[in-house]
């Protein structure tokens, strides 16, 4: 009798799968990709979630012309976002897809247990491995390939976020997304066209050519914008890959109301820039106040303007001038009166007497504002900022260099037959400004001379309503 018993509860373990303590309700996890996250958890149980993951090697796009050969959980980079609840039993299945070069397993910093179920998981190409474990602890963990090199499977992009949501759920907001920052190393410089192998010497000189948000340079900007409403609760779950950088994740044009620092339960608030140590997280919450492009970075900031660490938030809807005024006045600003303007060396000259003037004067607005991207000479970037040396954009309606700088410049352009997708924010600079360093740039570098005037920058501030 006691023998019987003994055999069928054993049969029920099976059944039930490995490791399982007692009988829980059964559920596939619903999987995301970057930059979408799983619905919050409703459920005030917990339950036995059936997690399957399948690890890809294929080729993607690092950058417009460059190309990778990423490794990959569920064929994305960042991999697939999971979700569960503390307390649930997670049963893990590592599918190897065959046509795969390398065996890969996973290490969950969620897993309470040796290597994080690296052992567990070593799977082959055309194999399935399984373990399980209970989700002990809450918060947002990374997981990452753990198979040697290491660092070589995670610099080919193999990491993504599991959530543990605590027991009494997350405060509810209106919009979330998944957001993970890696650094790339290739055999080529940044934006070197091509397929580009991966680099165990820069990798390990912690040279990255490439630092990103979501796996690639442009991921999270034009089309593939972040978006909000005004008055909408935004929360980002931030994860950092690495293998080597750690990341100063900051937004521009907002304050992060609450923090939970390294993704625990600690909150901090009204941040501006939280440390993100690689192979680790932070999740950040933060209401939209006012529209505009919401621009993420690493702080660290030649990442993010030379290395593609950049991402946009869009957020539409009412301006609220209080919280925001935008530019009310331009006045001249003369603390010592008007013996500024005669300074030994003429630094800074109030007005520009004639064109002479503005290409000098406009070389200073060039060289402090400009050169930074589009280069000394305006050779610009190749893949990154297009030129202004002999732009044919340019120069067949300069107009379009004025809209450039009092409304940024965004999406796909055509410059000399290169095509540039990319980011140039609106700079604040004032009239004189505007029209001296498009005079400059007229007159140099092989372009076709002529004048931008205050009242053409004037014209385009007003057509726009500026
Ligand atoms: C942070 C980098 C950055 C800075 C600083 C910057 N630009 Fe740009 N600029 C860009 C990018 C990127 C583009 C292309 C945008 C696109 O492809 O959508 C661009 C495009 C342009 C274009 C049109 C394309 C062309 O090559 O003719 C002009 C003109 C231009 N910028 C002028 C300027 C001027 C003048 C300044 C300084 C007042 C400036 N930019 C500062 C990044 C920058
Ligand atoms: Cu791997």
């Amino acid at each position: 009798m006691w023998g019987k018993k003994l055999l069928v509860t054993l049969a029920i373990a099976t059944a039930a799968s490995v490791g399982a303590a007692k009988t829980l309700p059964v559920e596939d996890a619903i999987l995301t990709s970057p930059p979408n996250v799983p619905p919050a958890i409703e459920r005030d149980h917990n339950a036995r979630v059936v997690v399957h993951l399948e690890t890809v090697e294929k080729v993607g796009t690092m950058a417009d012309g460059v190309e990778y050969v990423y490794w990959s959980f569920g064929g994305t980079v960042p991999g697939s976002f999971i979700r569960v609840k503390e307390g649930d039993e997670i049963e893990f299945h590592l599918s190897n897809h065959p046509s795969s070069k390398m065996p890969h397993n996973i290490d969950l910093h969620a897993v309470t247990g040796p290597g994080g179920g690296a052992v567990s998981s070593f799977t082959a190409p055309g194999h399935t491995s399984t373990f399980a474990f209970k989700a002990l602890n809450p918060g947002l963990y990374v997981y990452h390939c753990a198979t040697a090199p290491v660092g070589m499977h995670i610099a080919n992009g193999m990491y993504g976020l599991i959530l543990v949501e605590p027991k009494e759920g997350l405060p509810k907001v209106d919009r979330e997304y998944y957001v993970m920052q890696g650094d790339f190393y290739t055999k080529g410089k940044y934006g070197e066209a091509g397929l580009q192998p991966f680099d165990m010497e820069k990798a390990i000189d912690e040279d990255a050519d490439y630092v990103v948000f979501n796996g690639s340079v442009g991921s999270l900007t034009g089309d593939n914008a972040l978006t909000a409403k005004v008055g909408e609760t935004v929360r980002l779950y931030v994860g950092n890959g690495g293998p080597n950088l750690v990341s100063s994740f900051h937004v521009i044009g907002e304050i992060f109301d609450t923090v939970y620092i390294e993704g625990g339960d600690a909150k901090n608030h009204n941040i501006q820039t939280t440390l993100v140590p690689a192979g680790g997280s932070a999740i950040v919450d933060f209401e939209v106040q006012v529209p505009g492009n919401l621009i993420l970075v690493d702080h660290s900031i030649f990442r993010a303007f030379n290395k593609g660490a950049l991402g946009m938030i869009n957020v539409t809807g009412e301006e609220d001038k209080v919280v925001y005024s935008g530019k009310l006045s331009d006045a001249i600003y003369q603390p010592e009166g008007s013996a500024v303007q005669t300074m030994e060396g003429d630094y800074k000259v109030a007005k520009a007497e004639n064109k002479e003037d503005k290409v000098k004067f406009g070389k200073r607005v060039y060289d402090a504002n400009c050169k930074a991207c589009h280069q000394a000479n305006g050779e610009g970037v190749p893949q990154a900022f297009p030129p202004l040396a002999e732009s044919d954009y340019f120069n067949e309606d300069p107009v379009r260099g004025i809209e450039a700088i009092v409304h940024g410049l965004e999406g796909p352009i055509k410059v000399n037959g290169e095509s540039f997708n990319s980011v140039m924010p609106a700079m604040k600079l004032d009239d004189d400004e505007i029209a001296n360093v498009l005079t400059y740039i007229l007159n140099s570098w092989g372009n076709k001379g002529g004048e931008v005037t205050v009242e053409d920058v004037q014209k385009v501030r007003q057509q726009k309503g500026h």
